[in-house]
């Protein structure tokens, strides 16, 4: 048994602890070439060696160490304690310590310590349907996924939100520092509360990126000084060129430090010089060669001279039973690939009552206005009051809370001005079992793009393995969107995030495009109550009209699609079918319905609203798919149809693939814009009720409907709204004051 603070004098103990970092970079070497003989039990054939090697060696030494040393930290402190590894491709590592700790059997039986559950490590180490080389799901403890580099420290942060007793443990690579996301997660020191866990972020300066020399590495230590403290950081320096014990008592210093400078409320980082591939053949040892393979795989001798320096032997018995390391390993349920923080399932929120209490009363469709965002904050803050503790439900934005209609208050962190950081601090929140979500313009929601890709990557993989638990949706919610960008212009105008989204696996992801705000909160109370899933809902912000009791938003919801009764005629087979999704488009198609059916009231009109989108995709590729016969009999062959978009028209057609029918127009955001007015965006993308009327009557011409004068007309208002804009700068009133007149009779 160890007795902390005199151990600094215990030479056995530091011993013990290098003796235990050997035995992770055997185990990674042996993962990264071998298939068979991996404790050496004969000598080493090229019959051992994987036929397609792989493996990221350069990063996992000093990884191993911090391992290492994070046990110690554990034991010590009693400290519940989480490892994200940042750098490069650091799986081997993880596994390497989830397989000292005797955790993987806990995933699967046959990976015991044995020399055959040695052998089927190795066997599945990258290897395909295997563990990747970088951490992942299919490792017990990992929460923050390697490969795209940049978000280990944001993910640490979110973590600990709301969870006192959590320390993340942030492996920063000093390539990686270098990414945007990672220097802008240095500022959130200044974000957390006494609420809220530590965060030790540990900077691995190895000297090397994959080609390059990276920038820490060109830094003096007192350059490094001052370039952490001036970030509201504590650096503490450790150096050494060589793996032995003193490195270890020297680090085992470092940990005790930085838990020195939490006890006074002070942010600890540590920073780690050794060379890039260290205690790999000495040739490669601080050169870019160690990144990947040190050794080609072809040179058995060479690779055993490697494998043979760390004394198998003495790591491991012939049962493959790690020797000597029992008194290093913490305690059950405070080990880092298994503890009360690791594979968390998402706390459900409670919702009762919440979504009632806050619903409008609507009778007549259109008559009255409201602004989505603002009532959807009023239901968040019923939420809180249910859900009052700081690890279930938290809101991010980018400094707009207030300008997307929301409010301040405990529940929300609106002050991080980067999309990057709320992103990456939801899915960290999300890790360990919190709920909520990230609210931003619609027009910069796609910043976070590749990191929502990278989460989505997470959850296809998380499902593979039964023994994952789920975790609450990560929602998002565009607002001031692209139809609302009239006066911030161009700039603001983007809605690629619907489009990246719609390509991705549509099992795992949902976009929503209610219209109102009884649509909008009863999306958002569903949206809270689902798992492993990405959700992705946009809403205006200004006042709109309302067209949903709370009855029908649900019913619409549940089917994603549906006739809108009150502006359809009762017939199966209708001269003409105008869709739309989203709220401008479907107030312009409701506004088209009104001026066709008053000139040409023997037409027949049906409009259809699309407020789940993935909905209308072929059940070929998305099992929630409407039935071919469904989206028959809602767009029958025989009715032309017009779609009236919120995005991109690609996005939409991309949507209708294998489908009988497609539209004769998809109107949608074309990348025509400016500062204008709001009605002129849309004319200028062609999916007001002018343009979308003159469509129309095409198509009606077609079926030998014509009526040209109404065609002119139509292009008459255009010139007039062009002409009053030009000379007023506003809309015209007919437009600004329009109110729809809901048909009384429709029945369907
Ligand atoms: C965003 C991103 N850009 C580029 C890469 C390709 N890449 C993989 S590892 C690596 C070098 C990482 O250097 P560092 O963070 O210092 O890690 P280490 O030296 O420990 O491998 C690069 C550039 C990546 N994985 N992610």
């Amino acid at each position: 048994m160890i007795t902390f603070m005199s151990e600094y004098n215990n030479k056995t103990y530091f011993k013990a602890m290098q003796h235990f970092t050997s035995a992770a970079n055997y185990l990674t070497v042996a993962m990264m070439y071998l298939k068979d003989n991996p404790l050496l039990q004969r000598p080493l054939a090229a019959s051992d060696i994987k036929a397609a090697v792989s493996g990221h060696f350069g990063t996992v030494p000093a990884q191993n160490l911090i391992f290492t040393q994070v046990n110690r930290l554990i034991q010590k402190y009693h400290q519940q304690t989480l490892v994200l590894q940042g750098p490069g491709h650091g799986g081997a590592a993880l596994l390497a310590n989830a397989y000292l700790n005797n955790d993987l059997v806990k995933i699967d039986p046959k990976l015991d310590q044995s020399p055959a559950g040695l052998r089927r490590l190795c066997q599945r180490f990258a290897a395909p349907f295997g563990f990747a080389s970088h951490p992942g799901p299919a490792i017990p403890g990992a929460i923050h996924p390697g490969g795209e580099l940049g978000y280990v420290l944001v993910h640490g942060f979110g973590a600990v939100l709301g969870h006192k007793k959590l320390l993340t443990v942030c492996i920063v690579g000093d390539g990686e520092a270098e990414t945007g996301p990672l220097q802008a997660s240095w500022q959130l020191n200044h974000n957390l509360t006494q609420k809220d866990g530590k965060v030790l972020p540990v900077v691995t300066i190895n000297g090397l990126t994959m080609e390059n020399t990276s920038r820490l590495a060109q830094m003096t230590d007192s350059e490094l000084t001052a370039y952490f403290q001036s970030l509201d950081y504590e650096p503490i320096i450790v150096t050494s060129s060589v793996a032995d014990v003193a490195l270890q008592k020297q680090l085992a210093h470092a940990f005790d430090q930085a838990m020195a400078y939490f006890d006074v409320d002070k942010w600890p980082v540590i920073l780690l010089k050794t060379p890039k591939g260290l205690t790999g053949p000495a040739s490669t040892v601080g050169t870019v060669a160690s990144h990947q393979l040190p050794v080609a795989p072809s040179d058995v001798h060479g690779l055993n001279k490697w494998l043979t320096s760390y004394h198998p032997h003495k790591l491991f018995n012939d049962q493959g039973q790690p020797q000597g390391i029992a008194d290093l390993l913490p305690e059950d349920n405070f080990h880092v690939t298994d503890n009360d923080y690791t594979n968390r399932k998402g706390l459900a929120l409670k919702t009762r009552d919440a979504l009632k209490q806050t619903a409008l009363a609507i009778t007549t469709p259109g008559a009255s206005q409201a602004s989505n965002t603002e009532v959807l904050n009023t239901y968040f803050s019923k939420l809180s009051q249910q859900n009052p503790k700081p690890d279930q439900l938290r809101l991010f934005s980018p400094d707009e809370i207030n300008s997307n209609g929301f409010e301040n208050s405990a529940h929300v962190m609106g002050n991080i001005l980067s999309e990057h950081m709320d992103e990456g601090l939801l899915e960290g929140f999300l890790m360990t079992g919190g709920s909520g979500a990230f609210i931003s313009y619609e027009g910069f929601l796609p910043i976070a793009s590749s990191m929502i890709a990278q989460h989505l990557k997470w959850l296809t993989q998380a499902q593979r393995y039964a023994w994952h638990k789920d975790i609450n949706a990560l929602n998002l919610i565009g607002t001031s969107t692209v139809w609302e960008q009239d006066k911030n212009g161009y700039t603001h105008q983007n809605p690629d995030l619907l489009n990246s989204l719609a390509a991705k696996n549509p099992e795992l992801v949902r976009l929503y495009l209610p219209v109102d705000v009884n649509t909008t909160l009863t999306t958002m109370d569903l949206m809270v109550r689902l798992h492993q899933k990405v959700n992705y809902l946009i809403t205006p912000k200004r006042p709109t009209p309302q067209w949903f009791d709370l009855t029908s938003s649900q019913t619409l919801l549940t089917r994603g699609l549906s006739v809108v009764d009150w502006a359809s005629d009762a017939t199966d087979s209708p001269d003409l079918v105008l869709a739309a999704s989203g709220s401008e488009p479907f107030e312009e198609v409701l506004a088209a319905s009104q001026i066709l059916r008053e000139a040409m009231p023997n037409i027949t009109i049906r409009v259809v609203l699309v407020v789940d989108l993935l909905r209308l995709q072929h059940p070929r590729l998305n099992p929630r798919g409407i039935t071919d016969t469904l989206f028959d009999s809602l767009f029958p062959k025989d009715s032309p149809f017009i779609y009236n978009f919120h995005g991109y028209p690609l996005t939409l057609g991309g949507l209708l693939a294998h489908r009988h029918h497609y539209p004769e127009f998809v109107n949608g955001y074309r990348e025509v814009g400016s500062v204008t007015t709001p009605f002129d965006l849309r004319v200028q993308n062609g999916i007001d009720r002018f343009n979308v009327a003159k469509e129309a009557l095409l198509c009606l011409a077609d079926k030998g409907h014509g009526n040209p004068a109404l065609f002119n007309q139509m292009d008459q208002m255009l010139q007039k709204h062009h002409q009053q804009i030009v000379h007023q700068g506003v809309d015209l009133p007919e437009i600004t004051n329009w109110q729809f007149k809901p048909l009384q009779s429709a029945k369907k």
